[in-house]
């Protein structure tokens, strides 16, 4: 462990009756040290009100396992405070409505866009949900299995996939979200949408169900990355779970 040595001078004469200089070397630790071992609190202790139907769905990794990709900070503040909001508040948003009892994504695909707090939180709670799901640490770096293949024939290549994400995402204003979706007809697309909306709302340019969802809200990676949005979307494809990512694609088709 690295330490930083200040030398602190214990002599106050006008206190002390001391006739010599006393030096007291005290050991701190480097300010780096002290960020890694930050105790953050346990994503499971983070619960709804009670008996809010929206749960938590907890993560498969700690707040700063996806260090130095998103730092820990960041990863608690968004789940914990961000998207705790949004399940709570989705909750009072359908008590006595005819949306009461319904799942998120039915919530979504027929709600009457007008409702700004019913859109707000619905979409807040679906999109954070997917976002968390697909992060993971040491993630492998590259997709699988038939998603690997759909991206290969679909849309070119990998690395084509990334470009038209890291392009959607820098041009994309203000706070939103971008987004691989298998559309309708099982092919799949890149969009973005304004604020918490999503592509299986009414109002969406490209419909489809999402399976990769990349948070572009300053509240996502401006603790680490302040305005350098692209740096941030480039270093998630290093976190990407494209196991998870897979498996909502076969569900998806599955489903066609
Ligand atoms: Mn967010």
């Amino acid at each position: 462990m690295k330490f930083r040595t200040l030398f602190l001078l214990f002599l106050l004469p006008f206190l002390s009756c001391k006739k010599e200089r006393e030096l007291v070397e005290v050991q701190i630790p480097d300010p780096e040290v002290i960020e890694n071992q930050a105790i953050f609190g346990n994503p499971a202790d983070v619960k709804v009100a009670e008996g809010s139907i929206y749960k938590m769905k907890g993560l498969k990794y700690a707040y700063q396992d996806l260090a130095p990709f998103i730092d820990g900070k960041t990863m608690e503040l968004h789940y914990s405070k961000h998207h705790l909001t949004y399940a709570n508040k989705l909750h009072k948003a359908v008590l006595g409505t005819k949306f009461e009892g319904l799942s998120v994504e039915e919530i979504l695909k027929k709600m009457d866009l007008k409702n700004d707090v019913l859109r707000n939180n619905a979409g807040g709670y679906y999109n954070h949900n997917l976002f968390f799901s697909i992060l993971k640490p040491k993630a492998n770096s590259v997709p699988v299995s038939e998603l690997a293949a759909a991206i290969d024939s679909e849309i070119g290549s990998f690395d084509r996939l990334q470009q038209q994400i890291s392009e959607a995402a820098a041009t994309h204003f203000g706070s939103g979200w971008v987004w691989l979706v298998v559309r309708n007809d099982g092919s799949l697309a890149v969009t973005t949408s304004q604020n918490q909306d999503n592509p299986l709302m009414p109002n969406a340019t490209i419909k489809g169900t999402p399976i990769l969802a990349i948070d572009l809200w300053e509240h996502a990676y401006y603790l680490q990355y302040q305005n350098r949005k692209s740096d941030y979307v480039t270093a998630i494809f290093n976190i990407l779970d494209w196991e998870q990512i897979n498996t909502y694609y076969l569900e998806v088709q599955n489903k066609l």
